[in-house]
């Protein structure tokens, strides 16, 4: 019998195809059963009401496509699911599963906008609503049973995740009990990790497909033990903010700019997209141009081959991933897919041209109907606030939530401007085939 050793908060498609089977595998390698994984979904019932029937087994759909060109999958059952939480219908269980004594880590994969502070989740210890809220509170339970510490695994696709999560929770923690904040400070770890496989989201909640590929580099820093996720492909590391860098610019900075680009010009899928000549040779410039001299010295990686693997990844003809899911909660993601690359070119003079037309190309989006006139809704938490800017590319650079202070310099908002005044003129195709 499998016993519980990790809770993980955010149980989307995401950790089903990559902490889950990892996981998995180390169980079964190893032969260890105190890694078992109890899901919390932070809001809905649907994927606890999707898996219980069926014990929390669920089906991984691995696709791509062969030298031929044709449709393959691979597919495996997943077991290590022991049990979901729905936090809204039992918080105080959400709770006590942090504050278990079998547990061991918990694990987040809960989105850019699940890291942001709700403080009137300070005065509902029994009932918090957000994950850092959980994570405080539950910790709090830990620390007056006198138990062990846990590490808090962030596998969210931000800029030092683990880093950025400790210095979340301790700051909700420092307002609530200090000697707790410092509890948590010198016993819970937080390592950081870079996660990589594409999942699109699929209609079956009992089914995920996600493709072959699979990359996870962690730094091994755990309070409690951790399962033997190497034997799945992990790499335990010293430092992983090189490699989530390397992620975020290369893999996220290039599907964002597909989406934008892609959502205005009716490319509804990834694939769709990438097979467009004038996008393609965008997105590969984009990425040798102008990213990699970024990167170069900072990962051990061969950016050229991580480059045409990642093209092949994009190309996968079995995924259907959609540009407009990409495209989602825009506000939130791109100040560590693109913006931290603008700051590092125009620190060093580089230009930004084909960054610019990706924020432009999001910026265009924004209106929230195509080029064929047909309408979608913007999906962003700050939505409103992005609507309320009109249309002057100015004001638009000018939103600090997302541009910081790049809204004032000259050599981010010019060249951001020129590509916003193409696309809207002459459109996506033209304005891709106007790059050099
Ligand atoms: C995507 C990511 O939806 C998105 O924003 O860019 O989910 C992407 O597929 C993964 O990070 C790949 O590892």
């Amino acid at each position: 019998m499998a016993l519980v050793g990790i809770v993980h908060l955010g149980l989307g498609a995401f950790a089903r195809a990559h902490l889950l089977p990892a996981t998995a595998a180390a169980m079964a390698a190893r032969g260890e059963s105190h890694w078992g994984v109890l899901g919390v979904s932070l809001r809905h019932a649907e994927v606890r009401d999707a898996l219980a029937p069926h014990g929390f087994e669920y089906t991984l759909a691995l696709r791509d496509a062969d030298a031929s060109g044709q449709p393959r999958e691979q597919r495996e059952t997943i077991r290590c699911l022991l049990g979901m939480l729905v936090a809204p219908e039992d918080p105080r269980a959400v709770l006590e599963a942090v504050a278990a004594p079998a547990t061991r880590i918990v694990s987040l994969t809960v989105t850019e906008k699940g890291y942001h502070p709700d403080p009137a989740d300070l005065a509902r210890p029994e009932a918090p609503r957000s994950t850092l809220g959980f994570l405080v509170h539950g910790l709090a339970l830990r620390h007056a049973r006198g138990l062990a510490p846990v590490t808090l695994l962030s596998c969210d696709n931000l800029a030092s995740n683990g880093r950025t999560l400790r210095s979340r929770v301790l700051a909700l923690t420092s307002e609530l009990d200090a000697a707790l904040a410092e509890w948590i400070a010198r016993e819970c770890t937080f390592p950081n990790s870079m996660v990589d496989r594409i999942v699109p989201k699929n209609d079956d909640l009992a089914v995920v497909t996600a493709e072959p590929f699979f990359d996870w580099a962690v730094e091994d820093r755990f309070a409690a033990g951790r399962p033997d996720w190497s034997v799945h492909g992990a790499r335990f590391v010293a430092h992983a903010e090189p490699y989530e860098q390397l992620k975020l610019r290369m893999v996220n900075g290039s599907h964002s700019a597909i989406a934008y680009l892609g959502v205005m010009a009716g490319w509804a899928t990834v694939d769709r997209a990438i097979g467009e000549p004038a996008l393609r040779r965008f997105v590969e410039a984009l990425m040798r141009e102008e990213i990699e001299p970024t990167l170069a010295g900072r990962v051990d990686t061969d950016l050229a081959a991580y480059r045409a693997r990642l093209i092949e990844r994009f190309a996968n003809p079995a995924l259907a991933h959609r540009t407009r899911q990409i495209a989602m909660d825009g506000s939130q993601k791109i100040p560590q897919r693109w913006l931290a690359t603008v700051r590092d070119r125009l620190a060093r003079g580089a230009s930004i041209e084909r960054l610019a037309l990706a924020v432009a190309a999001w910026l265009h989006f924004l209106r929230g109907i195509d080029e064929a006139g047909q309408r979608y809704p913007i999906d962003d938490p700050l939505a409103a606030d992005l609507a309320a800017l009109g249309s002057d590319a100015g004001a638009l650079c000018g939103f600090a939530p997302v541009f910081g202070d790049l809204g004032h310099e000259p050599r981010f908002v010019a060249p951001v401007a020129r590509q916003l005044a193409s696309l809207r003129t002459r459109g996506v195709q033209a304005t891709l085939e106007a790059l050099p």
